[in-house]
């Protein structure tokens, strides 16, 4: 099986368990071995191999999903996996910057997705079609070929795809398999989105590799939840800061018959993690008197997967990330690119296995992310008795909202093109719930807008930068003496509830 993407090969030893479970839906390893298979032969359609076309697909998280995802790698292509959040102006950017061979989509957003398929030039297919195809043989797909491409921002231009090799796939979850000890007897529950690596890898990809069971829920719903938590079913759960957050509301909201049931089953699980943004020690003291998990956190980015946790066996030190996971050589630097001290402030550097191939078509921009060998993650850390501490991130731009990343400048590009805004400045600030909010102050022109306006006019253009209601009008933007905004000072004009 050396021909064929490790994630799949590992499969046929895990035959007769339960993979995926959605509702009262149950699938085996080898049914979605098989249904995998059958995908992969309606999207060769005859030919012998896709060769990394790429192929998009939008398809809530449930089995077909996963089958749409293995029969693309089985097929010999790239699969992009599309936002069930997005607006079809999204969609229809990924659908041109991708190019490619196919998009797919589940029958209940074929309306979303056909008619912009048809309009790229696309050929079109739902997952059904995929289900119906009679199996046909299958490629030899090398561990050096592009697997995955998932679109995040960055602070120039629009979202890009970051492409990861199946080699480099494999070596993200093997390294979180072994640091956090999943074997086939674990049973996890998706309540991430299925376009970020969080939920593919750490929690999807993580479970499938283990011979383990996955649990999908439709969205993330807390009391939905907290029912499953509430089990006592389910071994290990992984999630943002701002879904604990919602949980602990949640559970503060409940009546105490059903808290006592929420915490006692949860504390039945082995493994609960957090991740995606900075874990407020609040949010984790609290967690820990609902359930007695002592979450632990970890540090990850698009382009590597996980790099940096805190010990599934040993203290978790609240406000670290930990150490460098396995197969993972992480360094702090400084501006010139030299290791700072011990105790120093650095940004973060990572080199090895798990790191990204490239940025799709944006050779200058995967250029640029490289030093000697080394992903410039453009975050600033420290290590403290052996442990990281994220501080920030070098740029301003970058916004980190409900575990999403969002590019300032990008949203800022947007609303420039409002006629009556002569200026923005869109910011990132502190906020409980949401770990930063994005808010947006506007310099408007004369025959200006009503505030009202411009909110919902910039909703409807900005409905994936999770757009605020936080966006206001200023007579002036604050300035230094060159005219640059100065985004520290606007930030402060929206601190405070
Ligand atoms: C939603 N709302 C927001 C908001 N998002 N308000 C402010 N800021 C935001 N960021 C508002 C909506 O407008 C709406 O308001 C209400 O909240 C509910 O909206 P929703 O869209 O239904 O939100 P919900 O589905 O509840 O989403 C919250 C969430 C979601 C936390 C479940 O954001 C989520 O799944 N986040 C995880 C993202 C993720 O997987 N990131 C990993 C990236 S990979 P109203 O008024 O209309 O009710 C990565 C690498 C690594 O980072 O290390 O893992
Ligand atoms: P993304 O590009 O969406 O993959 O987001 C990656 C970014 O999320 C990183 O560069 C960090 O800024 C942030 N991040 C991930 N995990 C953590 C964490 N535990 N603490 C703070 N920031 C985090």
């Amino acid at each position: 099986m050396a021909d064929t993407p490790p994630l799949i090969a590992r499969a046929a030893g895990h035959a007769d368990r339960t993979a995926l479970i959605a509702g009262a839906d149950r699938l085996d390893y080898r049914g979605l071995l098989d249904a995998s298979a059958r995908a992969a032969a309606a999207l060769l359609a005859g030919a012998d191999d896709l060769r990394e076309a790429r192929v998009c697909f939008l398809a809530p998280p449930g089995p077909p999903h996963v089958i749409t995802q293995w029969g693309i790698w089985r097929a010999g292509g790239v699969a992009v996996p599309l936002a069930t959040s997005h607006p079809p102006a999204e969609l229809a950017f990924v659908l041109r910057d991708a190019r490619p061979a196919a998009a797919v989509a589940s029958p209940e957003r074929a309306g979303d997705l056909a008619p912009l398929a048809e309009a790229a030039g696309v050929r079109f297919l739902t997952t059904d079609d995929l289900l119906a195809a009679p199996p046909a043989g299958l490629p030899a797909v090398g561990s050096d070929r592009r697997a995955m491409m998932v679109y995040t921002s960055g602070t120039t231009g629009r979202p890009k795809g970051v492409v990861t090799t199946h080699a480099a796939l494999a070596a993200q979850v093997a390294s979180l398999v072994r640091a956090w000890g999943w074997t086939p007897d674990d049973r996890t529950l998706l309540v991430l989105p299925l376009h970020h690596v969080h939920g593919i890898v750490n929690v999807l990809s993580c479970a499938l590799w283990a011979g383990a069971a996955c649990e999908l829920a439709p969205r993330f719903d807390p009391e939905a939840t907290w029912d499953r938590l509430g089990s006592g079913e389910l071994t290990v759960f992984m999630a943002v800061p701002t879904v604990y957050r919602r949980l602990i509301a949640a559970w503060e909201d409940a009546p105490p018959g059903r808290r006592r049931a929420w915490s006692e089953g949860a504390a039945r699980l082995r493994l609960m993690v957090s991740g995606s943004a900075a874990l407020p020690v609040s949010v984790m003291d609290r967690w820990r008197d609902l359930t007695g998990h002592t979450l632990l956190e970890r540090y990850g980015m698009t382009e590597l997967g996980m790099a940096l946790s805190n010990p599934l066996d040993g203290e978790r030190r609240p406000g670290f990330v930990g150490t460098p996971l396995p197969g993972v050589e992480v360094r702090l630097v400084d501006e010139a690119g030299r290791e700072v001290p011990p105790g120093a402030p650095g940004e973060i550097e990572v080199r090895g296995p798990t790191v990204f191939l490239e940025y799709w078509g944006h050779p200058e921009a995967t250029g640029a992310a490289f030093r000697d060998g080394w992903f410039r993650t453009g975050d600033m850390a420290v290590i403290e008795d052996g442990a990281c501490r994220i501080l920030g991130r070098t740029s301003v731009d970058i916004i980190k909202t409900g575990g999403y990343k969002v590019s300032a400048l990008e949203i800022e590009e947007v609303l420039r093109t409002h006629p009556a805004v002569t200026e923005c400045a869109v910011v990132g600030v502190s906020d409980p719930e949401w770990g930063e909010r994005v808010c947006v102050a506007v310099e408007t022109a004369g025959g200006a807008p009503t505030l009202e306006e411009l909110q919902a006019w910039a909703r409807e253009r900005l409905a994936p930068y999770k757009l605020p209601r936080d966006l206001r009008t200023v007579p002036r933007l604050p300035r230094n003496a060159m005219g640059k905004v100065l985004k520290p000072e606007v930030a402060a004009l929206f601190a405070g509830p």
